[in-house]
């Protein structure tokens, strides 16, 4: 399809995501469904989390509901990075009010090896039925991005069995034993891989990498330890086609280190300055962020005129995707987000034909 039929949101995301001139920056939120919106909530009275995430038509319901409401550029999978280790084989609960849960996390090498073969056809076939569903519904030529959590930050979960703010065991077993760290990511590696390609094939049109934790490292150990794997991870990808973005949390210490990733677009937190972003990544490379989400939670006013200033710093070069720096915060009024919508989509590149 030449680029002049792709329909105009789509169009604008991609163009963007490839570093070319838009008329505004594209724009979605990192975790735009959610119980923020009391259409999610709605329907999470009826189902569990892991029923919606299951059940496709329900999948691509909530994955429209910020479309509606927002006019957002791309609509994302709705499903969880959580999936995948329980795919492979580990216990997965999400109990009332609180974060999830992998009971039975892992340990010792044994227990690495123990992990299933996935094959995201037969093993994630719900997944990929939810991006066929909700690429189907898509109204307004808006782009589709899939999504995987990346090696490292399921291997936190994976070892850990929850949520921690340093996932000290992981970072433990990647010093005392190496072989199981090293075992434990490689298995990551080919699984993350074969679920974004079959996302990508069901409809995707981009796929964002979610790097959460990677923060936590310092940047020599995470280009030891960590890049390697993302890296191969996003060298699968090159053939599809598909922009890959790379959205590690956690401050710019890491953005010396990301040229050569394979990434064509990096997730900025709000920590990190565009302007300095672009400067320590390679030139071409697309930025994607970064309101601090935070200021959602500020007055509607506050928040739009915030994200004014994000939209011309991200004017200085082609290649913005607008976003948060992270995901929507919970109990952040859906006027907030609406009122920083219309701020994106009231701007005017000044590149713009
Ligand atoms: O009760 C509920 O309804 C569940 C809340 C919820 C939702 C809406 C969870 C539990 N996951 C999700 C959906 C989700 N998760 C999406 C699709 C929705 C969208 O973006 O519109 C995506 C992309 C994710 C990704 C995800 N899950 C990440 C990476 C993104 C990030 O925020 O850094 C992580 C770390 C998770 C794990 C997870 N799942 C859910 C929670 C509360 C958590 C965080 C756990 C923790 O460390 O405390």
């Amino acid at each position: 399809m030449s680029a002049a039929l792709l329909p105009a949101k789509r169009e604008r995301f991609l163009r963007a995501c490839r570093g070319q001139d838009v008329d505004r920056p594209p724009f979605w939120f990192m975790r735009q469904a959610g119980r923020y919106l009391p259409e999610y909530r709605a329907v999470r009275e009826r189902v569990d989390f892991l029923t919606l995430c299951k059940t496709p038509e329900l999948a691509a319901e909530v994955a429209f509901q910020p479309l509606r409401r927002f006019g957002c550029d791309a609509a994302i999978l709705f499903s969880d990075i959580l999936v995948v280790p329980q795919a492979m084989g580990l216990t997965l609960t999400f109990g009332a009010g609180e974060g999830p849960r992998l009971t039975e996390p892992l340990r010792t090498r044994d227990d690495v090896s123990r992990l299933l073969r996935v094959d995201p056809g037969r093993d994630l076939a719900y997944m990929l039925a939810a991006v066929r569903q909700t690429r189907a519904g898509l109204s307004d030529g808006e782009a589709l991005i899939g999504f995987a959590g990346a090696p490292f930050t399921l291997a936190c979960y994976m070892v850990e069995g929850e949520g921690s703010t340093s996932f000290a065991r992981l970072r433990t077993m990647m010093h005392a034993d190496p072989a199981a760290y090293d075992e434990l990511m490689t298995r990551l590696t080919d699984v993350v891989a074969d679920c974004l390609q079959a996302q990508v094939e069901a409809g995707a049109d981009a796929v964002q990498l979610f790097d959460t934790w990677a923060g936590l490292l310092d940047g020599p150990t995470w280009a030891a330890r960590v890049a390697p794997h993302a890296r191969a991870v996003l060298a699968r990808l090159a053939a599809c086609g598909a922009p890959r973005i790379y959205f590690a949390a956690g401050g710019p210490h890491l953005l010396p280190h990301l040229g050569g990733l394979g990434a064509e677009v990096i997730g900025c937190d709000w920590r990190t300055p565009l302007a300095e972003a672009r400067r320590l990544l390679p030139p071409g490379t697309a930025v994607q962020g970064n309101l601090d989400p935070v200021l959602l939670l500020a007055p509607p006013a506050v928040a739009a005129a915030r994200a004014g200033e994000i939209l011309v710093e991200g004017d200085a070069a082609a290649g913005h995707v607008f976003n948060l720096g992270h995901g929507v915060l919970p109990g952040t009024p859906p006027a907030a987000v609406a009122a920083v919508a219309d701020a994106v989509r009231g701007f005017r590149s000044r590149r713009a034909a």
